[in-house]
């Protein structure tokens, strides 16, 4: 179903807000945050919704900070009211009319979830991007109760880059970032000033993407109330209003000048896929991408033809070059991808026409940018950006650990399907249960499965220091943003693959499937890693059909940290697991 809905909000008529900037150097590194209750409006003719945010704000301060320049957060529960987003699971995934109840405002005849009506504000803190210890990193059960707060050490000392921080609270993730627990977290650094790029208003402008749906009054009205609602079919929240910085389809006035946009996909499920337009053509010639979720790119790379594609928690750094603009001049950002994403194309030239309802993508807007007289002021683009890091080279991987992890999704009675994930280890050669045969560049291995769900023990021991090599396979029809903790990683592969699964082969435990690396013939995906995947990433977009590899190397922090699928729906449902890194010197004493 190709047509579109008719807005009942106004596009770009609310300014594009900018967070308030909180800056570490101004309080000699110690910040102290307040998770609060608040009232914020969405859009000009939204009532106010009751939000939890970061000192009271959705997004939450954004917090600038200089490399290797320790910061502490206090950061203090002071949540005095119960959760502010109304959650069901509508009881059929299309109304009446044939529309896809995600589309929609409203309950479309579901019931509130109680248990998620009786949430407290139990919080836990994730500086995401973050090189930190294992005692600040939010670890998903460490809880604090309203009352209580938490004191959170971060040296910083990594490159300059976007991070984000945000809840990672166990199970209600999906909630409680969805509530409002989400703010920017700008690490600066000597690169950076060199190159001269834009720094704070007005030429730097973050752009926090996400997207929110709001329940409807007696009268049928939108009310505000945040609402998460999910369906039979789909079990992430894909809601039909796209939120940047907090407002609703919102509006930027920009001078004639080059503008650092520094975007982050912070919504719960959905993709997006950005394409600029001018007066209904696409224009993304005018954008440049000099950086990355870890920071700068080696070289500015151009925004593939297709759109800037982010997953949940991506970033990207962007130049944007309006100079040569007149006043009155309107350029609008809408967002291609339908979901789930499933790693699909769509050519930028049809974005107007990219709503798409059964691809829950009701209103492509995402927001517009509107040029203001002013004194043309073009920027140089540096050629050269990142000095610091190479591709890992060939003989630091090629006795580097192997590590294999399926992405499976099981089907379960009267629920909605599980995306979830198993663990992977080589198996005995007498080992007698379902196996998982992966043929690839290393050969044909078997493994069992060692994992399934959260609780279940560790297995990853990564060494400090040591290049490890993980290899993600991905056997499920939907596009999985992988995030992993602590140090970022390099993307060395992205294959097609096609796999079979014997019926019954994904048990509640056990998975039993046959991975070859090649194209399926009824594979359409090209299955590339794009030029602005080649830096240091954090999250990383892992197809159907395809197996990612990536090059991680842990430093600094032994401890207790997690990887997962960031569509947080999955997360907080077993797509995600521990990992524990090892100072080399403790490798011995291990069993
Ligand atoms: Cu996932």
């Amino acid at each position: 179903m190709k047509r579109a809905l008719t807005p009942p909000l106004a596009p770009y008529v609310d300014a594009l807000p900018v967070p308030r900037r909180l800056r570490a150097a101004e309080h000699d590194g110690r910040l102290t945050v307040h998770m609060r209750a608040a009232t914020h409006r969405f859009h000009r003719d939204l009532p106010e919704s009751t939000i939890w945010g970061y000192d009271g704000t959705v997004p939450g301060p954004t917090i600038e900070a200089e490399r290797a320049q320790p910061v502490t957060v206090e950061w203090r529960n002071e949540l005095d009211r119960p959760l502010p987003v109304v959650v069901t699971i509508a009881p059929a995934a299309a109304d009446d009319d044939g529309v896809p109840v995600q589309c929609v405002p409203g309950l479309s005849g579901g019931v509130r979830d109680e248990h998620a009506a009786a949430l407290s504000g139990n919080t836990v803190v994730h500086l995401h991007g973050g090189l930190t210890p294992a005692s600040s990193d939010g670890w998903a059960e460490n809880l604090f109760a309203p009352g209580q707060h938490a004191v959170s050490h971060y040296p910083l000392d990594q490159r300059a880059a976007l991070l984000w921080y945000h809840d990672h609270v166990m199970g209600v993730t999906k909630l409680d970032v969805y509530a409002g627990l989400a703010g920017l977290w700008v690490v600066r650094d000597e690169r950076e000033r060199e190159l001269d790029l834009p720094e704070g208003p007005p030429f730097e402008v973050p752009l926090l993407i996400q997207d929110r749906n709001f329940d409807l009054d007696g009268a049928d009205r939108l009310s505000g109330r945040l609402l998460h609602k999910t369906d039979p079919d789909v079990m992430e929240a894909f809601a039909p209003f796209t939120v940047v910085n907090g407002k609703v389809w919102p509006v930027l006035d920009v001078q004639p000048a080059t503008y650092r946009i520094r975007v982050l996909n912070g919504s719960n499920a959905r993709t997006y896929r950005l394409v600029l337009l001018r007066d209904d053509e696409p224009d993304l010639d005018r954008i440049v991408q000099i950086g990355t979720d870890h920071g700068l790119l080696r070289a500015p790379v151009r925004v593939p033809p297709g759109g800037l594609l982010l997953a949940s928690a991506e970033r990207a750094d962007l130049l944007v070059d309006f100079s040569d603009l007149e006043p009155g001049t309107e350029l609008t950002m809408l967002n291609t991808a339908s979901a789930p994403f499933d790693g699909s194309s769509f050519p930028a030239a049809d974005a107007e026409q990219a709503a798409d309802l059964d691809g829950l993508l009701p209103y492509p807007h995402v927001m517009r940018f509107r040029v203001t007289a002013g004194i043309a002021a073009q920027r140089r683009i540096p050629r050269e950006l990142a000095t610091d890091y190479d591709p890992p080279a060939a003989d630091a991987l090629a006795g580097a650990p192997r590590r294999a992890i399926a992405l499976v999704e099981r089907e379960l009675d009267g629920e909605p399907n599980m995306l979830t994930l198993r663990e992977l280890a080589p198996a005995d050669d007498d080992h007698s249960g379902p196996v998982v045969t992966i043929t690839d560049g290393d050969g044909t291995i078997r493994y069992r499965v060692v994992a399934a769900q959260f609780e279940d023990t560790t297995t990853f021991f990564p060494m400090l220091d040591e290049y490890e090599v993980w290899k993600i396979v991905n056997l499920t029809g939907d596009t999985h943003p992988i995030h992993l903790h602590l140090d970022p990683f390099q993307i060395l592969a992205r294959h097609p693959i096609r796999h079979e699964i014997p019926a019954d082969g994904i048990g509640e435990r056990d998975l039993e499937a046959t991975v070859t690396l090649g194209r399926d013939p009824d594979d359409e995906l090209d299955h590339t890693i794009d030029d602005n995947e080649r830096g240091l990433k954090d999250t990383v977009r892992v197809n159907p059909k395809e197996m990612v590899e990536i090059a991680v190397r842990f430093t600094t922090y032994s401890g207790r940290y997690m990887y997962h699928c960031h569509i947080l729906e999955h997360e907080d449902r077993d797509m995600m697991r521990p990992f524990v890194t090892m100072a080399a010197e403790l490798m011995p004493f291990m069993a």
